[in-house]
């Protein structure tokens, strides 16, 4: 079976079901969303009328005993039943069918097949993902995607069981949320002048400017269109470093005491910045007004707040940075990003939330509740679950999927290292130093995509694909200890998994490399 990501068990047997024209789709409660797609879009891929009062018939339905996303698909000639075990387990149901149906289901309209019928092959298939957070993170901050091209990851999501898209929204180089009680963060921080191209050794500039936001009502669209696909919508509003757009929009958000922050405009280059928020009343103010349209638009039950890469010096050289301190007993600077971290920890506990951050927030002690996306390495998501805090693990040596895949001067991307297909293949999310219990909290994994180099939707499906493939297997499947997985079974599934990207449009990096 050539299942990308792999099926946890089940057997294809003998004979196949012929689909006709028609396919009379019975949907049971919960089931509903896969039911829509179904009709949509496995309907307007093959053709077949999924909303017929006869014909073949294709049950979708809930068992909940089954549990928490999985399903079980059953195909003979009475017909196809997906059981799930929840709505999700029903929808990831039908993407299975989708794979049986073969590439072509993955097109938007059917191409001329001389009268052949579309067939299933009969089966028994049950399944269920090894983890429940399954995810990726797409900055949209460093280069602007439009909306469409959030919408149709989405649909690759879908394709691969991934359920968490993390929007990167806020970052020094630009704001992209609309905030409607402090407009100029999009009017002047959605836009920057001219773009570094590459990083800190290029000498090459766009002199173009460069920017794009999504209205709150573009937002509702995201968040609608992946819940449709049982994907969850998590939104980072990075504080108290990368902020620099919010800043060049309102500069009385900045250390005004150290730096004349109505100088800064939104940042035109990369790198780590020392223009961080000031740890002031007046900031958390402005923030909570941000994260309340922010919770208006994103019901998803973790908020990530970023907290990573935040210079000190700036509070160092500030006295009002230092009288806070003072006035927290927050020892030092260190334990005044934990007081800010702990004072939206606990405003977003109060509103039904959980706030989840880069693993600098472990720095000067975590928030009780606080969750962590472990991107330095694995010690800060091990250090994190031995506290009792759960952690996404998505460490950047793995599947920072910016990084280069290959040396050799045919590789667009100019990110140094490289880490193959086969590298992210063999990434396991836990570390075999914890213990069951500690394990427990590793809540799953994701990989994550900056954009600093990546400026275009062509660029960024070139470095997503293949390796989000093996991501989300990662990600869904059982699979062995590292050295033991079946990358050669893996490459071989990929070439039937190629022939679905081909007709779902995306600009992969072939095996070969980007030339033939
Ligand atoms: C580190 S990962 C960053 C990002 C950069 C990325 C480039 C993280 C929390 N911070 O700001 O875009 O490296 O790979």
């Amino acid at each position: 079976m050539e299942f990308v990501p792999a099926v946890r068990g089940g057997a294809v047997k003998g004979g196949r079901l012929a689909l006709g024209e028609k396919v009379r789709v019975e949907v049971g409660a919960g089931a509903e969303r896969a039911g829509r797609w179904v009709r949509g879009a496995l309907g307007a891929a093959t053709g077949v009328d999924f909303a017929a009062p006869d014909g073949v018939r294709l049950s979708l339905r809930v068992e909940e005993a089954l549990g928490a996303e999985a399903y079980r698909l059953d195909v003979g000639p009475h017909g196809i039943e997906i059981t799930g075990g929840d709505g999700a387990g029903a929808f990831w149901g039908a993407q299975t069918l989708r794979q049986l149906l073969g590439p072509e289901a993955f097109r938007k309209a059917p191409l001329p097949r001389g009268g052949e019928l579309w067939t299933v092959p009969h089966c028994l298939i049950e399944d269920a993902p090894r983890f429940h957070w399954r995810g990726f993170m797409l900055d949209v901050a460093r280069h602007f995607m439009p909306k469409d091209g959030i919408l149709r990851h989405l649909d690759l999501m879908a394709a691969h069981k991934l359920n968490v898209l993390h929007l990167h929204l806020t970052d020094d180089q630009g704001w992209r949320v609309q905030i409607h009680r402090h407009p100029r963060l999009t009017e002047v921080g959605a836009w920057r002048r001219r773009t570094k191209v590459g990083l800190l050794e290029s000498p090459l500039w766009d002199e173009r400017p460069h920017g794009g936001f999504y209205t709150q009502d573009d937002l509702r669209e995201i968040v609608a269109y992946a819940a449709e696909r049982h994907i969850t919508v998590v939104p980072e509003i990075d504080i108290p470093g990368h902020s620099q757009a919010a800043i060049a929009a309102y500069p009385d958000l900045g250390n005004t005491d150290v730096v004349d922050t109505a100088a800064l405009e939104v940042l035109d280059h990369w790198g780590v910045n020392p223009n961080v928020l000031a740890p002031t009343e007046h900031v958390l103010r402005f923030y909570e007004d941000v994260l309340t349209e922010v919770l208006d638009l994103f019901p998803s039950t973790f908020v990530h707040i970023g907290g990573d890469e935040c210079p000190k010096d700036q509070w160092r050289a500030s006295p009002t940075a230092q009288a806070r301190i003072a006035e927290l007993g927050a020892g030092d600077e260190d334990g005044l990003q934990s007081a800010l971290i702990r004072h939206f920890d606990r405003w977003l506990a109060d509103r039904g939330r959980r706030l989840i951050g880069w693993d600098e927030i472990l720095e000067g002690g975590l928030a009780e509740g606080a969750a962590v996306s472990s991107w330095q390495g694995y010690a800060g998501g091990i250090a994190a679950a031995r506290a009792g805090h759960d952690v996404v693990m998505c460490p950047q040596t793995q599947v920072y999927l910016d990084w280069r895949q290959a040396d050799g001067p045919d590789e667009p991307v100019p990110i140094a290292h490289v880490r193959t297909l086969e590298d992210v293949y063999r990434f396991e999310p836990v570390p075999a130093e914890l213990t069951p219990e500690e394990a427990a909290h590793v809540i799953g994994t994701q990989a994550n995509v900056w954009t600093e180099v990546l400026d275009s939707p062509r660029t960024v499906d070139y470095a997503v694909y293949p390796r989000l493939s093996a991501l989300a297997e990662v990600a869904w499947s059982p699979l062995p200890a590292p050295a033991e997985r079946d990358w050669p079974g893996f490459e071989a599934r990929m070439r039937t998994h190629y022939a679905r990207l081909d007709a779902l449009g995306v600009e992969y990096r072939p095996p070969g490399g980007p030339h033939p």
